[in-house]
């Protein structure tokens, strides 16, 4: 039938989420050698939806030794070769693209028309554009031969987890690299589905090995020797971490952080527009985003009409079942990520700021969160201060738009920004002097392949997608010029 009208009761949920997974190594679906599951849960009702394998040291090591004997030809594949196999995974994902939507969300709690409409196309549109650069890697830096690395280990987060999956694996096959990959524990499901594209799409066995667990088994991928370099995307903390095991190594690495944006409104910003791209910043996918706006810095003089605003468009928003395709904001990622949530908020609460929650009736199953407005809120709070990754905003003033960059740039984060304004000359201008990777202006959480992601500061090393992301997947070799 069609999944966009799959029953979402749990008993009728698709038998193939409810298997017990394997893990993917040397191109065989494979029992961890540690013979030890866990369950993940589905967030829209808490219940489990399937057992996925806790891969230990040597279930790790039999992943790098599969990607190590994989290396050689795979690296000395012609570019265009290797980019035959990325297209037929970017269209092999588009076919498969109603299946992954519906475990995604089921495994993850987005809403489905997210799942549908974004991750989905946008994982799609990440093997499509590397598969493009594969033949090309001479003019990523003319006059330099693109070497790969080697082996490089991937550990990525829950909250666009086949995206996050297609941010690592897409650049690192086009520049002739194999991988280790190990999605988040909560979210194992699309990864290890998507093997079976791979599989699909006739890769080598052993180019990519997919390996799942927790904090252990990612600990176990950043630390094994055979990696030549570490990706990893998550918390700041576990960023911090990583990046103390491998001083003194050889390896390389990218860490994609946490953020706190500002969404900056100036008052003369086309307020409609604005207060969409603040909602959308804020609430979407349940602002387990890293770039989520979650610091609104509003001019003085339209405060009081931005708040109005948004509270009005805040009781619109449907929350609720994610799998329902008019669910706006959707399932919390797990239990865990919401207590965080409440915990952040109840110290909003304490600290003095003013907290506002449309009333909308939560399913009693499962991880919901209302969407929440915080005004009132100090720089010195820790609802301005730390990465809440949850649907909650918290609003601030400024009068100047000196005072707005000074707001902006107060934070150990810089990973992105937004600007409001009706002023060309004031978005070059103060994005300019503001320190995150990306500054939005008009607009928000908008991303294409092509442009470098990644941060200023404590979000990040690196960068991500375009030609700059290729970089970090390469050695630089100068061509010898003849004599
Ligand atoms: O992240 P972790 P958590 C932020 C967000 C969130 C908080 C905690 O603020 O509330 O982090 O989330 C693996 N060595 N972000 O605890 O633990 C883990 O198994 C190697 C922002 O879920 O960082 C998972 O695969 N790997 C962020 C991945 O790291 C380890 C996205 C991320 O989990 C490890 C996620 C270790 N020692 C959370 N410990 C973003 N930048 O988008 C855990 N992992």
């Amino acid at each position: 039938g069609d999944l966009w009208e799959f029953d979402p009761a749990p008993e009728s949920a698709p038998a193939h989420l409810l298997d017990r997974y394997k893990l993917f190594i040397d191109g065989q679906h494979v029992a961890p050698r540690s013979k030890k599951y866990f369950d993940t849960l589905s967030p829209r009702d808490g219940r489990k939806l399937s057992e996925i394998p806790l891969a230990n040291a040597a279930d790790v090591d039999a992943a790098y030794q599969a990607a190590a004997r994989a290396f050689p030809a795979w690296s000395k594949l012609p570019g265009a070769e290797r980019g035959k196999y990325l297209f037929r995974i970017a269209r092999l994902l588009q076919d498969r693209s109603r299946e992954m939507a519906v475990a995604e969300t089921l495994d993850g709690g987005k809403p489905i028309k997210e799942a549908r409409d974004f991750d989905l196309p946008m994982a799609a549109a990440h093997f499509f554009y590397h598969a493009g650069w594969a033949d090309k890697l001479h003019y990523v830096a003319p006059g330099c031969r693109l070497a790969p690395l080697g082996v490089v280990g991937q550990v990525i987060p829950w909250n666009f987890p086949l995206l996050m999956l297609a941010w690592k694996i897409a650049p690192a096959l086009a520049t002739g690299n194999t991988v280790v990959l190990k999605p988040a524990e909560t979210t194992s499901i699309t990864a290890l589905k998507f093997a079976t594209i791979l599989e699909q799409a006739g890769l080598p066995r052993g180019v990519v090995n997919i390996v799942t667990g927790a904090g252990e088994t990612g600990a176990a991928v950043v630390n094994h020797s055979t990696a030549a370099k570490i990706a990893f995307t998550g918390s700041t903390e576990v960023g911090k971490i990583i990046q103390r095991s491998l001083a003194g190594t050889s390896k390389r690495l990218t860490l994609e952080l946490g953020g706190k944006a500002a969404n900056i409104v100036m008052e003369d910003a086309p307020l409609d527009q604005a207060v969409e791209g603040i909602v959308n910043g804020i609430f979407f996918n349940q602002g387990h985003v890293c770039c989520a706006g979650s610091r609104l810095l509003v001019q003085e003089g339209i405060e009081q009409e931005i708040i109005h605003r948004l509270k009005r468009r805040l009781a619109t928003l449907r929350v609720g079942d994610p799998l329902d395709k008019n669910t706006d904001v959707g399932a919390i990622n797990s239990a865990e990520q919401l207590s965080r949530i409440q915990e952040l908020v109840q110290s909003g609460i304490d600290e003095g700021a003013g907290i506002y929650q449309p009333s909308c009736p939560l399913p009693s199953q499962g991880f919901y969160h209302a969407p929440t407005l915080f005004t009132g809120v100090a720089q010195s709070h820790r609802i301005a201060r730390e990465e809440i990754f949850g649907p909650v905003l918290s609003i601030l003033t400024f009068r100047t738009p000196e005072e707005a960059i000074e707001k902006a740039n107060n934070t150990c984060f810089g990973l992105s920004a937004g600007i409001w304004t009706d002023k060309g000359s004031k978005i070059l201008k103060m994005a300019s002097a503001l320190k995150a990777g990306v500054v939005w202006a008009n607009t928000y959480n908008q991303f294409d392949p092509s442009s470098p992601f990644g941060g200023y500061k404590q979000s990040g090393l690196g960068r991500e997608g375009g030609k700059h992301g290729l970089l970090d997947y390469a050695q630089l070799q100068p061509l010898a010029t003849e004599l």
